[in-house]
């Protein structure tokens, strides 16, 4: 992360902004570089850092002069601290938990110190395949493709049938999340990322990051239209980069969960000035319009139909898809 030079920092320059703040809001480790010399280092420390405990993110910040004064040398990252393996007892006693009627995961026995993958594979090797039985099998259960009028139910359902295994879900659906859930549920195997602490704005930053990071892998994004105006830009990188990005906007004019708050706080009657903190009409955003601008081909449904040949559209083809889903 770039910074002013240090030696202006203390006149209060235009853009001067609080990156240590930031860096630690965001980051499992931050450092501020202090000297040219040390650049190398810690750059260093930073990749060592981001290479530990599986994986966490490492902010580095650099103020300026760090780039224009002279370094020192270069440095290799040491290689991250070795990952603790549960004790025999231990993966034992997980399969052990594993085995009881009702038990689907055991997240207590990995801490981000511990090598997960490893853990993972001792508690499949604890379990053993042979001792698997027919009932620990769910059968596969993909819906068919609903017609008729569109409803989120009968999206969520034509979504699982149509998206192929391995799809990278994003899901920042907000109030349209819940109707989806039940359709979903039966699609092929997937990730589902959903949005941490409910601060909204992420979902499209993490499709891009999503489909940067899984080149192979499809990426869906439920999208509140809402939500999606906090980050729509990330359409254009999506169209710069290429990315195999569908991202589907359920456009249902409004803020609909804070409508929902509201009904279950017991209001029945609102003003037109409340009703306006919560709508978005007057002017109706046009995200087929808004994805075009972008470099995004965006299309607008309204039934099933609609739907149906627009998603498997975007799920035969590579490349970032908008569909506004008018509910
Ligand atoms: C950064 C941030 N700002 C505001 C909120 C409050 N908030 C929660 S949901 C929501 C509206 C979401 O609208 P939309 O994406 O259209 O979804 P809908 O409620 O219609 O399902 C807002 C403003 C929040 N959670 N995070
Ligand atoms: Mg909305």
């Amino acid at each position: 992360m770039g910074d002013h030079a240090d030696y202006h920092l203390r006149f209060e320059a235009p853009l001067k902004g609080d990156t240590v703040g930031i860096g630690e809001a965001i980051s499992h480790w931050t450092r501020v570089c202090t000297a040219p010399g040390r650049v190398a280092g810690d750059g260093a420390d930073a990749v060592q850092a981001a290479r530990s405990r599986n994986g966490q993110i490492a902010t580095l910040i650099l103020p300026e002069n760090m780039a224009w004064d002279a370094a020192e040398g270069h440095a290799t990252a040491p290689p991250p601290p070795p990952l603790h393996h549960p004790s025999a007892q231990e993966v034992a006693a997980a399969a052990c938990a594993l085995r009881q009627p009702g038990a689907v995961l055991l997240i207590d026995l990995c801490s981000r110190d511990m090598d997960i993958e490893w853990t993972l594979r001792a508690l499949s090797d604890e379990l053993g395949e042979a001792g698997l039985e027919a009932d620990d099998f769910v059968e596969r259960d993909l819906p068919s493709l609903p017609e008729g009028a569109l409803t989120l139910a009968k999206v969520g359902e034509a979504m699982a049938a149509l998206m192929p295994e391995n799809v990278v879900l994003v899901d920042e659906g907000v109030s349209s999340s819940a109707h989806l859930a039940p359709g979903l549920r039966r699609a092929l195997g997937h990730d589902v990322m959903t949005i941490t602490g409910g601060s909204i704005g992420c979902g499209l930053p993490l499709g891009v990051g999503a489909a940067v990071a899984c080149p192979d892998r499809k990426v869906v994004v439920l999208e509140g239209h809402g939500s999606g105006m906090y980050t729509l830009q990330s359409l254009w990188t999506m169209a710069r980069e290429g990315l195999d990005v569908t991202t589907v906007v359920f456009a249902n004019r409004g803020d609909q969960i804070l409508r929902d708050e509201l009904a279950a706080v017991g209001v029945t009657e609102v003003g037109r000035n409340a009703v306006r903190m919560f709508d978005v009409v007057e002017p109706t955003l046009d995200w087929v319009a808004l994805a075009k601008g972008h470099g995004v081909e965006g299309v607008q449904v309204t039934d099933m139909a609609g739907f149906n040949a627009a998603f498997a559209g975007a799920m035969a083809q590579k490349g970032p898809r908008l569909i506004e889903v008018v509910c």
